[in-house]
């Protein structure tokens, strides 16, 4: 697996160097709205630490992004009124990653409406 690469476009929004909308934030986390939706109220939460994807991820990282998953899955149903969630995560060009930097798409969503591709 490739070293981190700390000039990924999510680093750059951690560091302010580009803009996000960013929906949370705290010590560890961050969370703001794709800007390539799949579905209305499309947003990512990533860790603070770097960490290429799931497989060299620290286990105290993990643990902080997956409480925060929760804590904006639960924020993101209510808003957008939804019928369920869809949340996953990709790792390696090979399983549909194109962004280098450890991140959980979280997408509401509504009985019949397919995602967007
Ligand atoms: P993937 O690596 O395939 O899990 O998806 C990366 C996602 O990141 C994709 O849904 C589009 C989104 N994305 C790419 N560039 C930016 C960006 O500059 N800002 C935001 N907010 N999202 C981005």
């Amino acid at each position: 697996m490739p070293a981190y690469d700390p000039d990924n476009i999510f680093a750059k929004i951690l560091r302010g160097e580009i803009p996000a909308h960013t929906v949370y934030e705290d010590d560890h986390t961050l969370a703001f709205m794709d800007v390539m939706p799949q579905g209305e109220g499309h947003t990512l939460v990533i860790p603070k630490a770097p960490s290429r994807g799931l497989l060299d991820a620290e286990p105290d990282s993990l643990a902080a992004l997956a409480r925060s998953v929760q804590v904006v899955a639960r924020a993101v149903k209510a808003a957008f009124a939804a019928d369920g969630l869809t949340v996953f995560q990709y790792n390696e060009p090979a399983g549909g990653q194109t962004v280098f930097h450890l991140h959980v798409h979280i997408i509401p969503r509504r009985e019949g409406v397919p995602l967007k591709r």
